[in-house]
């Protein structure tokens, strides 16, 4: 009965495209997450060298999940290169208690026991071809073997990408699966970070777009962000905000500016939209983002955002005249 049971969700998971789990998704629109080695020049567009996911594995998943890397080395067409490839970079998954709970794992900066939980696999990749353009699998995990947090949405699994040395830009994308060899998407899985840094594309005429989820604690949000070159401008559209304009920052700089939350707004995720300068597009722009609340809380960006993406509901922002 309980092969029967498995095979059953297997097919269930094996048919729900619609809950795919790219990282980046096909809805944010961005190309690459970026991670740069350990002696990079910040002016490149990464302040720490190091990125945080936790991926979500829902109770209901019984077989193994897989997370799997495309491109995860630091060489050829994909990545960036400062002189020759020289970049290492670690990947490692971490789950059991304190993986996520502790506090040092959901900073934007990788100080303190930011490696707390346990680990259960690592791997350091380097200029090795053979990965380029390729998937590389981690796993299979027992979906006990993550943090238990129903709140969450189940088992979270945290996956560390460190820049550990080298001066290069290493790209790459994410993938939660419930195959070795495949991307098969785990049935109401998800991932959050609160802190990305990603790639840009070049075409001028693509948006990207990340969705920080505001509980409804929340009633004013601090949006930081590095390295932005001066890229166009970069907006938030919510139930309640039809494109209001955040700070941009320059070369090699972070800016932050303050925005009021408005009742509509709270359990809602906002979606802060990043548009190209279309006269003078930057190349290779590579940008860090992360936002707070008013008690200086970091904000969780789940790649499918919690109640969908927002749409500005006009008949919401009409505010009746005294
Ligand atoms: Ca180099
Ligand atoms: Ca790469
Ligand atoms: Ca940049």
């Amino acid at each position: 009965m309980r092969t029967f049971t498995i095979l059953i969700f297997s097919l269930i998971a094996a048919i729900s495209a619609s809950f795919a789990q790219p990282v980046p998704t096909v809805e944010m629109n961005i190309p690459y997450l970026v991670t740069f080695g350990g002696q990079s020049d910040k002016s490149w567009g990464d302040d720490d060298f190091c990125q945080i996911f936790f991926f979500v594995v829902p109770t209901t998943q019984l077989n193994p999940v897989f997370i799997r890397v495309y491109d995860p080395e630091c060489s050829g067409d994909i990545d960036e290169p400062k002189g020759e490839y020289n970049t290492k970079t670690r990947y490692s998954v971490y789950g059991g208690k304190e993986s996520f709970s502790n506090v040092d794992a959901r900073l934007t900066d990788p100080k303190g026991n930011y490696k707390s939980g346990n680990l259960l696999a690592s791997k350091v990749f380097y200029n090795e071809t053979k990965y380029d353009k390729q998937w590389y699998t981690f796993g299979p995990f027992n979906p006990t073997e993550g943090e238990l947090k129903p709140e969450y949405g189940g088992y979270l699994f945290k996956f560390i990408i460190e820049g550990s040395s080298g001066d290069d830009g290493n790209l790459y994308k994410l993938f939660l699966s419930t195959k070795q060899d495949a991307n098969i998407p785990v049935e109401g899985g998800n991932a959050f970070t609160y802190e990305y840094t990603f790639r840009m594309w070049d075409d001028p005429s693509k948006v990207s777009h990340i969705y920080p989820y505001v509980d409804d604690k929340v009633i004013s949000v601090k949006i930081s962000n590095f390295d932005w070159d001066n890229d166009g401008m970069i907006r938030i559209v919510s139930v309640a905000k039809n494109g209001e304009k955040s700070l941009i920052s320059k070369d090699n700089e972070w800016v932050s500016k303050d925005h009021k939350i408005v009742e509509s707004e709270k359990n809602t995720s906002l979606d802060i939209q990043f548009i190209k300068n279309k006269s003078a597009p930057a190349k290779n722009n590579n940008v860090v983002i992360y936002v707070r609340n008013q008690y200086d809380e970091l904000l969780p960006f789940y790649v499918i955002p919690i109640g969908g993406i927002p749409k500005y509901n006009y008949k919401i922002n009409v505010t009746p005249k005294k």
